[in-house]
């Protein structure tokens, strides 16, 4: 059988018709499967299903919390000198267990999904040599290119990752972070134009953890008491390989994966923890509360600590969205369990993870009452305001884009809006479609000034650089443009609506 091509849309001036069909289930391991109709997922941002695949794991092929937490590999530099880290990073194929006795293609950094975590130190430069070794065709038949982002970087332009910056099959590049930020959880993934969405899916992410001096008198739980996780819904088929159909309302899985784990258990002292949460998701958005109803503490979000910690029962992570919790097992007792649930999922969506108290064990660390000041931007400090507006596009009408910001398909060569270096400015983004939008910004970090006229609860009110625009509503946020003049991108977190257009060109000018 030949090339099932998923869908076509027409970009750019020429009118140029750009293949996105993603799909020879012949040619290539890693299944991919025509998109299912846009009526048949009315909900997948609040996690609906694709009903085209059964759940196969939960239910006929294993029960949740039966498998140990995987945590990712920190990254060892390759050298060191008196200013800089270098690291190596190869990207391929490779085949791993995550269903207990199948092997699953993925491609991932190191063959591992996710990669190995990168840890940085504020003010210390990193150096990240990627070789790919990717084939010209890879997972789902997409091309083997890649454009490495380390998401919630401020990097210089050239350092970004701009989804038409690749680094072919066979080549090699490196790219250079400064690191000249406040300390954060940050992820590294791919960012090509188009593909973002099954290379991510297949594998292509890590986390990126940057830390300094300030954070580490702090006393919070460190060490083994800090652990990253990344929650991701997947498909598999039934021979266990996953399932991507490009469904352009945003590809959902009915399988959960913590760190590449299904529905994992984690054995935890009774004894505080600091966990790094991110939503690496291709269109799901979770609510995360325990199981119990114990209340945790959001430290901060994408930009690093909030200026003091917000206790709540549960918080939603839009796709790209992170939280930097602590929970505290203290008051459980030893044989004890607690769930970290989806409070927006159901059936095998609706558990995360379950933590096990196994041990316990003196806790000296805390959670301070404050932390950082936040420096507060203000909106007489902003130049302009620009306004984005979301939405569908002429989609079946003369082959138009599914998805538009201000009524046209991403356009590399295009420049959508060109904020001066050093100033402040507002952005407005409107979203007139029945889908949310989680909006993601590269080069700055910024402030939520309002949501839907409001102002954002506390959890929101730091450093932030996704914010989800909710259906029909509108968000106001505000940044300055510092340090690096050149060429980034606006887009939807949603990386199917990414991969169909939902993308805007900024260069900042000097
Ligand atoms: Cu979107």
């Amino acid at each position: 059988m030949g090339t099932t091509n998923v869908f076509q849309i027409t970009s750019g001036a020429d009118g140029q018709t750009i293949d996105l069909g993603l799909v020879n289930p012949d040619l290539t391991r890693g299944k991919a499967t025509p998109a299912n109709t846009p009526m048949g997922c009315p909900g997948v941002m609040a996690g609906g299903e694709n009903p085209s695949i059964p759940p196969f794991l939960f239910g006929a092929g294993g029960k949740p919390f039966t498998q140990a937490l995987n945590i990712p590999p920190v990254l060892k530099p390759t050298s060191t000198t008196s200013t800089t880290e270098f690291y190596d990073l190869a990207l391929r194929e490779a085949d791993v267990e995550i269903i207990p006795g199948m092997l699953t293609r993925i491609m991932g950094f190191n063959g591992l999904t996710p990669g190995p975590t990168i840890r940085a130190r504020v003010g210390r430069q990193v150096v990240v040599s990627h070789s790919n070794n990717l084939p010209v065709t890879t997972l789902g038949g997409t091309p083997g290119d890649v454009a490495i982002h380390l998401h919630g970087g401020h990097v210089p332009s050239s350092e970004d990752g701009f989804p038409t910056d690749t680094v072919p099959p066979g080549a090699n590049r490196s790219y250079t972070y400064p690191n000249d930020q406040l300390p954060a959880t940050l992820w590294y993934h791919d960012h090509l134009m188009d593909f973002t969405g099954p290379h991510v899916w297949f594998g292509m992410a890590g986390f990126y953890i940057l830390t300094d001096d300030y954070e580490d008198s702090l006393g919070l739980p460190s060490g083994a008491y800090e652990i990253p996780l990344v929650i991701q819904d997947r498909n598999f088929d039934t021979n266990g390989e996953l399932v991507y159909t490009g469904n352009r309302f945003g590809e959902t899985g009915n399988t959960i994966l913590v760190n590449g784990t299904i529905q994992p258990y984690f054995q935890v002292a009774a004894h505080k923890y600091r966990f790094r949460v991110l939503n690496g998701s291709n269109a799901r958005r979770y609510q995360i509360a325990l199981s119990n109803g114990q209340p945790f503490h959001v430290l901060g979000m994408e930009g690093g600590l909030l200026p003091a910690p917000v206790k709540v029962n549960s918080l939603v992570l839009a796709p790209a969205e992170r939280a930097d919790i602590v929970v505290d097992f203290s008051s459980l007792p030893v044989g004890g369990s607690v769930v970290l649930q989806n409070s927006l999922g159901s059936g095998s969506t609706a558990n995360i993870i379950r933590f096990d108290v196994d041990r316990v064990e003196t806790d000296t660390s805390q959670i301070p009452p404050s932390f950082r000041p936040l420096e507060k931007l203000s909106t007489s400090q902003a130049v302009l305001t620009r306004g984005f507006t979301f939405s569908g596009g002429m989609m079946g009408m003369m082959g138009g884009s599914p998805w538009v910001i201000n009524g046209k398909p991403f356009d590399p060569d295009r420049v959508d809006a060109n904020p001066k270096l050093g100033t402040v400015e507002i952005w407005e983004f409107r979203n007139m479609s029945m889908m949310d939008h989680p909006a993601h910004l590269h080069q700055t970090m910024f402030q939520i000034l309002d949501i839907n006229g409001t102002p954002p609860p506390p959890t929101h009110a730091g450093w932030k650089d996704t914010v989800n625009v909710p259906a029909m509503g509108s968000v106001r946020i505000i940044m300055r443009f510092a340090d690096y003049a050149g060429r980034y991108v606006l887009h939807c977190h949603v990386l199917e609506h990414e991969d169909n257009a939902m993308m805007a060109r900024f260069d900042v000018v000097p």
